[in-house]
């Protein structure tokens, strides 16, 4: 266990990024903004109205506008390596239930329904290996507002079995991101662990990790004996816990998924303290970038991931 975790101790600082066709709606849904929307944007489906948006409208109004047109994988390579970032962790698929990689047997996803018509998961794996980073996916195997089963409770028109949709859409589509076409996967990144329903969906999805020994997993499958470590949200744990094996994951402004209207952008200084501190405890940090629909990422977020960068070499002794 030790050795598999041995890069991910050493990695202490990686990327998060929350990317899907929320981004196309640039923080805005019928004419209302969401500055607040939390935990961010990227529950414009389920809260963008009340009892949520359907399905069809959702996609029918931001795939088409999911263009990625200045997509440039090197670009985000080299921005998070020379931030000193270690690995990269990208939403395959968040609670939305639209695919960020081709899922071979569902339409919803960002290469059948979008004019990209791509998989952006396979240059942008191969350009962050090129640069020395590992590569993770997350992936929201309990929430899928899209399809029955997996909805929460709350969400309108809920019901379906949720076992049935592991077999059918979670346990399939994570065969796929470890099934090759993006090489080897070092680490999952699972979601929404109080969703989870039953431990034999539980059980079943884990099964499809054995496809991958040395993949590294967070602890939100709700397995209580599975999971490599804890990822506090938002939060530094007050204290070194030398028992658990953490990750602080932490947005730049208020929320994850792309949302230009969010103005509450942490200073350089606070992201820097925010690393120091973590890594002092003994933990790792995950921290998160929006990119837009084209692509590209605000200059907000080039300008603090620079500045970190530029405190990283003054700071080394290298
Ligand atoms: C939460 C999700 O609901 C958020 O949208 C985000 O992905 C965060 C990292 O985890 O549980």
């Amino acid at each position: 266990r030790d050795a598999r975790m041995a890069w991910w101790r050493e990695a202490k600082f990686g990327m998060f990024v929350h990317w899907g066709i929320y981004a196309a709606a640039e923080g805005e849904w019928k004419g209302a903004t969401f500055p607040d929307m939390r935990p961010g944007f990227e529950w414009l489906m389920c809260k963008g109205e009340p009892g949520g948006i359907d399905k069809d409208e959702y996609v029918e109004a931001l795939a088409p506008k999911m263009t990625l047109e200045r997509f440039d994988p090197e670009q985000w390579a080299v921005l998070a390596a020379e931030a000193g970032m270690k690995y990269f962790v990208i939403t395959a698929k968040h609670h939305d239930g639209f695919g960020m990689v081709d899922f071979p047997f569902t339409a919803l996803d960002i290469a059948d329904r979008t004019p990209y018509a791509a998989d952006p998961m396979v240059p942008l794996s191969k350009a962050m290996r090129a640069n020395g980073l590992k590569f993770g996916f997350y992936f929201s195997q309990s929430q899928d507002w899209s399809r029955p089963g997996a909805r929460p409770n709350w969400y309108k028109g809920l019901d379906g079995d949720w076992n049935e949709y592991v077999d059918q859409f979670a346990a399939p589509q994570l065969r796929h991101l470890l099934g090759g076409t993006y090489g080897n996967i070092d680490l999952l990144w699972f979601d929404s662990g109080r969703s989870t329903k039953t431990r034999e969906g539980a059980m079943r999805i884990w099964q499809e990790l054995t496809a991958q020994p040395d993949i590294l997993v967070n602890n939100r499958l709700k397995l209580d004996e599975y999971g490599d470590f804890d990822c506090p949200e938002q939060w530094i744990p007050p204290s070194v816990q030398d028992k658990k094996t953490w990750e602080t994951c932490m947005t730049m402004n208020g929320g994850w998924g792309y949302n230009p209207t969010d103005t509450n952008w942490k200073s350089t200084d606070e992201l820097i303290r925010n690393l120091c501190l973590v890594v002092s405890r003994g933990g790792n940090y995950l921290l998160n970038i929006g990119p837009r629909a084209d692509g590209t990422w605000e200059p907000q977020v080039v300008e603090r991931l620079k500045g970190i960068g530029a405190w990283m070499r003054t700071n080394s002794e290298a």
